[in-house]
């Protein structure tokens, strides 16, 4: 235990605000956590690198799931069925709740939410690649909830037992929620595969659009060189992420193909095998320009997709406006009893 106030028992929260010097002390209590697989909480005095990496990571995930409610709230007015209707309302709206656990597991961090919505808008922050692309047909809101929110488990399952305390709590809730947007994506494509020739075709072009943005997802190729892997080396040491990208994405592979086959669907990748010798199925190669294209704003929707975030947020101007004045008003109230 290092002879400081800071840390657990210790009532004084450390925020980016507070931070007093970083001392060897203070270092060597965050790694016996971390070696620990303890969880490290908002009290913990934490190295910088670590606090940025999570506020940049949170902040995009964050940012994905309010993005994210765009490619499928476009389908809402056109669902086949009131029940479906209902469930794509539902579904959506979990987005909406996910987007608000990872602001406040970021505020945690001493950032505030304006600020990180300010990045989003002004372009400084991301959102994942996947939701760049458009939503076509009755299909896409099928093909989304198997690949994209399949996808989105595969990657934060692990996130659980992330080391940062708020984060790892707020994804067993959303991991969760996702599963079932999973299986409700794959029922919307079981019934189009027992439907008519035009459904069966509809599933198949959707497929054939969604596969290779859902393989992005995990994020760039591991190079397997820590200098050049991205953030990926420090992340896994931090205990933030437990897989690499490429494992990650083979264990998708390795956990899809065999649902497509049930559909009846061929998935567009002419060098998809199973390898006996290895126990995974083999993929083709994915086209990283496209993937760094759509990232760096270039995507068929990101401009569609920003206007309508940046309109959205400034059309609520006048909420925020009202909740501020309403507790203005009753901590002016509050502190008048106060006095009297
Ligand atoms: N899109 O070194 P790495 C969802 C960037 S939620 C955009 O591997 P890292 C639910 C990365 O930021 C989907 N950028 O980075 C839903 C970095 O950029 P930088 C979101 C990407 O952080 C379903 C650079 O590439 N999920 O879908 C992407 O260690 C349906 C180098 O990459 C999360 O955010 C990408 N796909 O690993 C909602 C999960 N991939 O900062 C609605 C949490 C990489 O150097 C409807 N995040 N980049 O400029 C993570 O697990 C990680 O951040 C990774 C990236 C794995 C995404």
């Amino acid at each position: 235990m290092y002879g400081n106030d800071f840390g657990p028992g210790s009532d004084t929260p450390l925020n980016a605000t507070e931070t007093p010097d970083y001392t060897d002390a203070l270092q060597e209590y965050f790694d016996g956590l971390i070696a620990d697989d303890s969880r490290i909480e908002p009290r913990d005095a934490m190295p910088d690198g670590y606090r940025a990496t999570l506020i940049r990571q949170i902040a995009q995930h964050a940012h994905s799931e309010i993005i994210g409610m765009q490619p499928e709230g476009n389908f809402i007015t056109r669902a086949p069925s009131l029940r479906r209707k209902a469930i794509l309302m539902a579904k959506v709206q979990d987005e909406a709740g996910h987007g608000l656990y990872l602001y406040s597991a970021a505020e945690t961090l001493g950032v505030d939410r304006s600020e990180l919505l300010d990045k989003l808008h002004n372009g400084k922050q991301k959102y994942s690649s996947i939701f760049n692309y458009p939503t076509l047909t009755w299909a896409d809101m099928g093909t989304i909830g198997w690949l994209v929110d399949g996808a989105a488990i595969m990657n934060q399952v692990p996130l659980c037992r992330c080391s940062y305390g708020p984060y790892a709590r707020a994804m067993i809730r959303v991991c969760k929620e996702e599963s079932f947007h999973q299986r409700q994506g794959y029922e919307i494509l079981w019934t189009l595969s027992k439907g008519t020739v035009e459904q069966q075709a509809m599933l198949q072009d959707a497929a054939n659009r969604w596969w290779w943005p859902a393989l992005m997802m995990f994020g760039p190729p591991d190079s397997g060189d820590a200098a050049t892997d991205g953030h990926t080396a420090q992340n896994m040491a931090w205990g933030i992420k437990r897989f690499s990208n490429d494992d990650l994405r083979q264990k998708f592979v390795d956990m899809t193909v065999p649902q497509a086959i049930k559909l009846g669907i061929t998935l567009p990748d002419p060098d998809l095998r199973w390898d006996e010798e290895r126990g995974h199925w083999d993929f083709g190669e994915i086209d990283w320009d496209e993937f760094w294209r759509v990232i760096k704003g270039d995507g068929p929707c990101n401009a569609q997709r920003m206007a309508l975030r940046v309109g959205s947020h400034e059309d609520g101007a006048w909420v925020r406006e009202a909740a501020v004045a309403y507790a203005d008003k009753v901590a002016a109230r509050e502190s008048a009893g106060a006095v009297a």
